[in-house]
């Protein structure tokens, strides 16, 4: 593929100088900011995160802050997770939808008080829809994107990265919780999370200025561990079932089709404006819903379209995610598969760009989530 033209539109990040000194080799775009894809290569960066620490320019995670007294009502009113029971100092994977229930993002809820939130968003323009919402229901919020940019800190060795840097404290931090650190006296949010099944943290680094210093102090602690530049890794986050907003889903999925039903109360979350639609659409229960693809080739091609499954001449479902997976060895994809053909152990195939090949259905991803509790 020919390269991206670079310009004001396509907005670099407080980390993209370090990116770019680490040899980044390949971008995507992502909330019309650049995320970078591949470091050395997909499998080398694989093995590494899989074993080291990486640091991870995932500023594109643009946060949707909305404050002021209506701002639980109003997050709960993008959901149909039940937010009663949800404290500061947590955070939620929440799948948002529209009235008809289709998903518009899958974003990470912070609630930082009561009356102020962070939410931490995928691939879709989700301030347009708040801000209307807010508008709309005339609600007491004042909503906007923040200068704040998501720095994560994946792999085995996270914690003693982190623990250099911020202080033993942050070793007791539980999965999804978030605190508040201290960094050349400026207040950092840092979670317990991230788009990877290897652990680590996602550091909220507000305001700009500060995006290279902190970069530099956490490449200089972890000389010795090994810490390199990384970003999400396409084979390792398929394998682990993480899902892709545009990819994996649109607005034209509700979340039960997504898997994502367990993130969801549809019952209690009262305000939601999906609700009814979601009400009406799960006493039947979703007719195709995400699975783990396995697909019998040792070099997929790049997954830029829909792939097509089929049993015998019959379109069943879409690969929308692969990879070649090293560890597994075998080709690991995502997939929608109707309901006549999702069962576990199903035989079908995939028609691809470059040609087609066996695919088999699983109900479980290649590793589960790993609760990492400290
Ligand atoms: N972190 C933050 N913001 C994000 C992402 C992130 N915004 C974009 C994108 N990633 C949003 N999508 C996801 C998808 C999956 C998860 C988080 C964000 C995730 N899921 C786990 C799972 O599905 O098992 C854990 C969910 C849970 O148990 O609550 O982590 O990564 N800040």
């Amino acid at each position: 593929m020919a390269l991206i033209s670079p310009s004001r539109r396509l907005r670099r990040t407080p980390f993209s100088d370090g990116v770019e000194a680490a040899g980044v080799s390949a971008y995507t775009v992502y909330n019309h900011m650049l995320l970078p894809t591949v470091f050395r290569s997909l499998e080398e960066d694989y093995h590494h995160l899989k074993h080291a620490v990486q640091l991870w320019d995932v500023a594109c995670e643009r946060q949707v802050e909305i404050r002021g007294p209506d701002a639980a009502r109003l997050v709960q009113m993008l959901t149909p997770r039940d937010l009663r029971g949800m404290l500061p100092g947590q955070c939620y994977y929440v799948p948002m939808v529209d009235e008809t229930g289709g998903m518009l993002n899958d974003p990470v809820a912070v609630k930082l008080a009561e009356d102020r939130w962070w939410i931490s968003i995928a691939d879709s323009d989700l301030l347009l829809w708040v801000k209307a919402m807010a508008n709309g229901y005339r609600l007491d919020v004042l909503v906007d994107e923040p200068d704040v940019s998501p720095l994560a800190v994946q792999g085995p060795h996270s914690d003693d990265l982190m623990a250099r840097v911020f202080g033993d404290g942050i070793r007791q931090l539980r999965f999804f919780r978030f605190g508040h650190f201290d960094f050349q006296g400026r207040d950092m949010v840092i979670a317990r999370s991230g788009y990877s099944r290897q652990g680590g943290f996602e550091i909220y680094v507000e305001g700009s200025d500060i995006g290279m210093p902190l970069w530099n102090a956490l490449m200089e602690a972890g000389r010795d561990l090994d810490v390199r530049a990384g970003c999400p890794n396409a084979i390792e986050r398929i394998e682990g079932g993480l899902l892709s907003y545009g990819n994996d889903m649109t607005r034209e999925n509700t979340p039960h089709e997504c898997g994502l039903g367990r993130f969801c109360n549809t019952a209690t979350a009262i305000g939601c404006v999906g609700r009814d639609a979601l009400l009406r659409v799960a006493k039947e229960g979703p007719v195709k819903q995400i699975r783990a693809i396995e697909i019998e080739t040792s070099s997929p091609p790049p997954c830029d379209r829909s792939w097509p499954l089929v049993a015998g001449k019959k379109p069943v479902g879409i690969v929308t995610s692969a990879a070649q997976s090293p560890d597994f060895g075998c080709g690991v994809g995502i997939g929608m598969v109707r309901m006549t053909h999702w069962d576990e152990g199903t035989e079908l195939m995939v028609q691809t760009q470059d040609g087609v090949f066996p695919a088999m259905v699983h109900e479980e991803f290649w590793y589960k989530k790993q609760d990492v509790v400290a």
